[in-house]
């Protein structure tokens, strides 16, 4: 049996930045409209008024202060709401792919590799462009990775720790020598930007880690994967119909089930226990307590349920320090939000440090990772 570490991180952020204030500003335009273009309607009590949004009821509810995403113009224009993509030729490199190879330059570099050296790419996300080839291949295809395979794979928010674990396995039993996973987050695609109850929530980002042998890192700084737990359980709370059937269902693109829903209230009741003591079971399964993690690269939703997860597991408050918030300028970026915690905060801590990546959300579905330093 190998031992398996993450070697290098990489991190691409979408191009166009969206404050709470021009996001709210739009919202708001397109609720006045609505509500003129439908006064008869809703006079006569059959279609109901949409209320206005607000900043600072975003950032009480979930520490969000502005997002990235990969176009800004369509998602703010109140005739539209949702980005303006072009469509790309065929031979031209997909959006999603693009996103996953800038990532993954970095995290190649970071672990002193280069494409000879990958023999499995994993590309991990809430959703793909498209059904097939997968965008994997596309993403082996444009790095010059000339050997071994490639696949996708989606387990919505838990995508990313998800295939940490099977990049893991793959390095233990010697079925690779060296893995790259791709979380390209394109969830403004997704997101019902008309719907105020949400349309606050994603950004978009790729995230890229390279995981390999720990006798054959090169890179200076390594993070063995001590251990990894997984586990699921149906539930219709946080939901999409969007898919390959909808257009023989003869579906409305612009159904709101075509889009991200959720209700919110129950996911954080329901998520937050749930988290805890997955993570506390995972810990005591090494031998570990939650005080002696020096640091929790949690999933990035919203910063109260973050909180209280740290509270349950630390006993007190987790700081910044226990437990860092990269929402409040991201947004929930799904599967890559924990990684973008661990690629953005992680330097300063000591070999022998250990921490925790952990990952919850649709499923519903949770993963951890327990690292140390070496
Ligand atoms: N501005 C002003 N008021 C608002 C707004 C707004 N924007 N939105 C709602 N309100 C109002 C509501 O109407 C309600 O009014 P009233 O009390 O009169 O009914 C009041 O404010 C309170 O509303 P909520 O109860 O909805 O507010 P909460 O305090 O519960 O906060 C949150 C809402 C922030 C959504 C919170 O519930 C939350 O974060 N929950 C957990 C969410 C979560 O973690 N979801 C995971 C989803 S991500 C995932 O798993 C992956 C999906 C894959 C990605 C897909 C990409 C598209």
């Amino acid at each position: 049996m190998h031992r398996a570490v993450i070697s290098g991180s990489g991190l691409y952020a979408a191009p166009d930045l969206i404050s709470n204030e021009e996001l709210v500003a739009a919202y708001n335009e397109y609720a006045r409209r609505f509500n003129a273009d439908n006064a008869e309607c809703i006079a006569g009590g059959e279609v109901a008024a949409l209320g206005p949004s607000s900043v600072e009821f975003i950032e009480k509810a979930s520490g969000i202060r502005q997002r990235r995403v990969v176009e800004k113009s369509g998602v703010l224009d109140p005739q539209r709401m949702r980005p303006r993509l072009t469509r790309r030729p065929d031979e031209a490199l997909s959006l999603q792919a693009e996103m996953a190879v800038a990532a993954a330059r970095e995290a190649l570099a970071n672990a002193g590799r280069t494409a000879a050296d990958i023999d499995l790419v994993i590309c991990a996300a809430s959703a793909m462009q498209r059904a097939f080839p997968a965008i994997a291949i596309e993403v082996q295809h444009a790095l010059g990775i000339a050997q071994g395979a490639a696949f996708d794979m989606d387990v919505a928010c838990s995508s990313a720790t998800f295939a940490l674990d099977l990049a893991r396995q793959n390095i233990l039993t010697g079925a690779a020598r060296a893995v790259l996973i791709v979380n390209p987050e394109v969830c403004s695609v997704g997101l019902a930007w008309k719907d105020r109850d949400c349309h606050f929530i994603f950004g978009d980002v790729a995230t890229a880690l390279v995981v390999e042998r720990a006798d054959e890192t090169r890179a200076d700084e390594r993070w063995e994967i001590l251990g990894a737990k997984l586990a699921t359980r149906y539930s219709n709370n946080i939901r999409s119909n969007q898919g390959f059937y909808s257009h023989c269902e003869d579906r409305d693109p612009d159904d709101r089930d075509q889009y991200f829903m959720q209700e919110g209230r129950k996911v954080f009741k329901e998520v937050c226990p749930m988290a805890a003591e997955h993570i506390a079971a995972h810990l005591a399964d090494l031998g570990l307590q939650p005080a002696g993690v020096r640091r929790f690269w949690l999933h990035q939703a919203n910063i109260a349920m973050n909180q209280l997860i740290g509270k349950r597991l630390l006993g007190r408050e987790a700081t910044a320090d226990d437990a860092p918030i990269i929402l409040d300028e991201f947004a929930n970026t799904a599967s890559a939000g924990s990684i973008v915690a661990f690629h953005q905060h992680r330097a300063d801590l000591q070999r022998g440090d250990h921490g925790v990546l952990c990952s919850f959300g649709a499923g519903y579905s949770i993963g951890s990772l327990v690292l140390r330093k070496l």
